[in-house]
């Protein structure tokens, strides 16, 4: 009795150590969009990145909301804000976490298929070197809603540094590809 306890005690710990440690360790939270006003043709999902492993990177992200999905960043060139797509991926720490917020790091949906509506759910996929495919599901938030989780974060150190015209421009991701400062 005792003994096969054992036995299936050690079986079970044997089970766990094998399964890959990478796919797990990879957590998304907080991931959220912004509806669209109009026909606005682009939209820009955020999240939180947590990785409970060893150092890993995102390297892409998919969808079959829009024509093309990017990784994208915000960049100061000078006074002035840009949005780039990001070069080579972005480093999720060993046991640390990346945040993708306005003013930052953004999966960006170019050429949306349908306007995103507030309270909807939209699926994407978020590509890791290690940990593979990993899927995220999005709230779109209201325009208010999105307000707010903006004013969290990285914003208000951009505001503090003055707000640029053309920097309204770059940040507004329903202003379209013309505005876009590439
Ligand atoms: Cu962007």
């Amino acid at each position: 009795m005792r003994k096969s306890f054992f036995a299936g005690a050690a079986i079970v710990a044997a089970l766990l150590a094998s399964f890959p440690a990478f796919a797990g360790d990879i957590s998304i939270s907080n991931a959220w969009s912004k509806e669209s006003i109009g026909r606005v043709p682009n939209g820009a999902v955020f999240f939180t990145i947590e990785n409970a492993g060893a150092e890993d990177r995102i390297i892409g992200a998919t969808s079959s909301l829009a024509d093309k999905t990017e990784l994208h960043t915000h960049i100061m060139d000078g006074n002035v804000m840009k949005m780039r797509q990001v070069d080579g991926g972005v480093e999720v720490p060993a046991h640390g976490a990346v945040a993708f917020k306005p003013g930052s790091y953004h999966v960006m949906l170019i050429g949306l298929h349908d306007p995103l509506k507030a309270g909807q759910h939209i699926a994407l996929t978020l590509q890791f070197e290690k940990a593979g495919d990993v899927p995220v599901d999005a709230e779109v938030l209201t325009l208010d809603e999105a307000s707010k989780m903006a004013s969290h974060g990285a914003m208000k150190m951009d505001m503090k540094q003055g707000m640029k015209p053309d920097m309204k421009g770059a940040m507004d991701h329903s202003g379209g590809m013309g505005k876009m400062k590439n």
